[in-house]
């Protein structure tokens, strides 16, 4: 009895000590707590943090029975992990994470997520292991600054200066190559680099006072953030230079912030760099409530705010939200019908324009970059409301998205991407990271295909899809990552089956009528390609995942079935029902809502050991 009464008192204590530490930790409080959600946030001391706290708190304080609890880790990385332990000491529901630092906060992220969801906000931990990263594209930021540096210069030479922040910052090493990759453009031009720690104000007008000559010669100053960009304005000021243009970044609207830099002329262009605030608390009910279409990575837009469009910039900002039109009319420009992939998809299109009422005009171009071409053309002539296009393959695009640009018809870009000259020419691209399937395959292989003695080779023949098709390039691009880390393992045959099960088939059966078969692990970038390959070998007498270890990517049941039956050994998920997240991102847009740049698939990877509970689910 003693005994258990001071366990009890113990526990009192405990919850007492929490209560005081965490005000908010009590699921008590005034008005019943649904939903404790804990924030750690890497310092409270930069704009763009205070802003994405003020963001969440202005978000959930429109959802009654949702609690935040705010942990400040003063850019110390050892304080955060211990923040984020307290937070689930609390028995928070859900996590929120800004990381001080990826690489340190990463295995803490990966533990958490095993017990709770995760959202990583601004940084992305590495791997997946986490429910939902949001954040913006920094190497997107530092290509549009990069433009408009050659845009001041008007392609002749001149001294630039970068300001960065601190040496360590994922977020500045980003921009720094985004504006690099722009900048290559024109050899004439020179950079200057120097890195400030705290990325603040006032560091920045310090050390251009103490360090004048820095600014010798200089036409152009790119800051990574707003604050920065202030500090060199200040100091040019006090130094009496002219003709100095200055480029900053974040572009929120305070009479100090970037969008009032802008319009008072102290600084010539901000490059807005949205917190994601609002999505976080929307999406963190969502996954609370378990509704379905949560994405793996939603990457926000970033837009450019110059003298020029600032005031329709604001006008906009303020703009409320309109009812989407009666009917919605969207042109639909598919691929195919080359894989149960893209029948899936398809089907997935197709049933959720039903459901969102809106009218879909589709066209199958049977891997043909020319007839979707004309469909799209033909989509702009009907003047419809927006046109999605699933790319058959990468390049080719800038002439006719420039028309539907012309015509002012937004293009979503669905399932694959595209590179053109201006990032512009495009929306929003909804999909799969493909170059993670590819590293998820290869780990795999890695993982399970063991050479029979150590010095053995392990043989790889890899069955590519459509040649030029994002997929294609990216599951090679992710697969060879990991490879060239296992000197052993080596691709030996690598053929294009065009994503079709004949494809596959016809590989294996022209490698036969040359060789032996010494192949140890076969990779297809599709299943149907695989599930052809493993026709060809049964019907030569070679066992399809026994003798021959077969991955492949998509996820169809077919694939799975085999995984079953011992004749494929891992299928890389590659989600197809893309339906529903497309109808929505259509109609916000529809609405006048800002749609973000990428949202990136949640996605698995199955085995013997997790295929069976799947099947019986399994909607392809
Ligand atoms: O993997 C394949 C289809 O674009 C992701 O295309 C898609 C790919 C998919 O043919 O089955």
């Amino acid at each position: 009895m003693k005994k258990r009464m001071s366990g009890f008192l113990a526990v009192l204590l405990c919850a007492a000590v929490l209560l005081s530490l965490f005000p908010g930790c009590s699921r008590q409080a005034p008005e019943k707590v649904e939903y404790l959600i804990g924030v750690s946030q890497a310092n409270m001391r930069e704009s763009w943090r205070l802003a994405l706290i003020r963001e969440l708190k202005e978000e959930a304080a429109k959802h009654p029975g949702v609690r935040l609890i705010f942990t400040d880790a003063t850019q110390n990385s050892d304080k955060q992990i211990s923040d984020i332990r307290r937070l689930l000491a609390c028995g928070v529901d859900l996590l929120i994470v800004s990381p001080c630092d990826v690489k340190k906060i990463t295995p803490v992220v990966s533990g958490v997520y095993k017990s709770i969801p995760v959202i990583v906000m601004d940084r992305v931990v590495e791997g997946y292991d986490y429910s939902l990263f949001i954040g913006p594209d920094n190497r997107s930021i530092g290509k549009q600054a990069g433009e408009s540096v050659l845009r001041m210069l008007g392609g002749k030479s001149g001294g630039v200066l970068e300001i960065c922040g601190s040496a360590s910052s994922q977020m500045s090493g980003e921009r720094s190559e985004g504006f690099q990759s722009s900048l290559n453009q024109n050899p004439n031009i020179s950079i200057r680099k120097i890195s400030i720690e705290n990325e603040s104000r006032d560091s920045t007008e310090d050390h251009l006072l103490q360090h004048k000559s820095q600014l010798d010669g200089i036409r152009v100053i790119f800051a990574h953030n707003d604050y920065m960009a202030l500090g060199a304005c200040r100091a040019i000021e006090k130094l009496g230079l002219k003709n100095i243009r200055i480029i900053g970044v974040d572009g929120f609207t305070g009479e100090n912030d970037g969008i009032g830099l802008v319009q008072k002329g102290m600084i010539d262009e901000t490059i807005t760099c949205p917190t994601g605030g609002r999505e976080a608390i929307q999406f963190s009910l969502d996954i609370l409530q378990n509704v379905a279409g949560v994405p793996k990575q939603e990457i926000l837009h970033s837009h450019k705010v110059t003298k020029e469009n600032v005031d329709a910039f604001v006008e906009n900002l303020n703009k409320p939200q309109t009812a989407p039109p009666k009917t919605i009319r969207v042109g639909y420009a598919q691929v195919g019908t080359e894989s149960a992939w893209r029948l899936a998809n398809t089907e997935s299109i197709q049933s959720a324009a039903k459901e969102f009422g809106i009218q879909l005009f589709y066209e199958n171009a049977d891997q043909s970059p020319k007839r979707q071409i004309e469909a799209i053309r033909k989509f702009i002539a009907m003047k419809v409301d927006a046109i999605v296009l699933s790319p058959v393959i990468d390049s080719g695009w800038d002439e006719v998205l420039r028309e539907a640009k012309q015509a002012n018809i937004p293009v979503i870009l669905s399932d694959r991407e595209i590179t053109v000259q201006d990032d512009d020419m495009y929306l929003t691209f909804i999909g799969a990271d493909f170059v993670e399937e590819g590293r998820r395959a290869m780990r795999w292989i890695a993982e399970n295909a063991v050479p029979a003695n150590k010095n053995a080779t392990i043989r790889i023949m890899e069955l590519q899809g459509t040649v030029g098709a994002s997929p294609s390039v990216e599951r090679s691009l992710g697969f060879r990552e990991i490879l060239q880390e296992y000197p052993n393992d080596k691709i030996v045959y690598t053929r294009s089956g065009d994503f079709t099960y004949d494809g596959g088939k016809q590989i294996v059966e022209e490698y036969l009528k040359t060789h032996k078969w010494d192949i140890d692990v076969v990779y297809a970038h599709n299943d149907d390609m695989a599930l052809g390959a493993a026709e060809a070998l049964e019907k030569n007498g070679i066992a399809p995942g026994k003798d021959v270890k077969i991955v492949s990517i998509d996820g169809t049941k077919n694939a799975l079935n085999a995984i079953v039956s011992g004749k494929m050994n891992c299928v890389v998920e590659c989600n197809p029902l893309l339906g529903p997240q497309l109808m929505k991102a259509i109609t916000d847009l529809m609405s006048g809502k800002e749609l973000p740049l990428r949202i990136i698939t949640d996605e698995k990877v199955f085995t013997k050991e997790n295929t069976q509970e799947t099947i019986k689910s399994r909607k392809y």
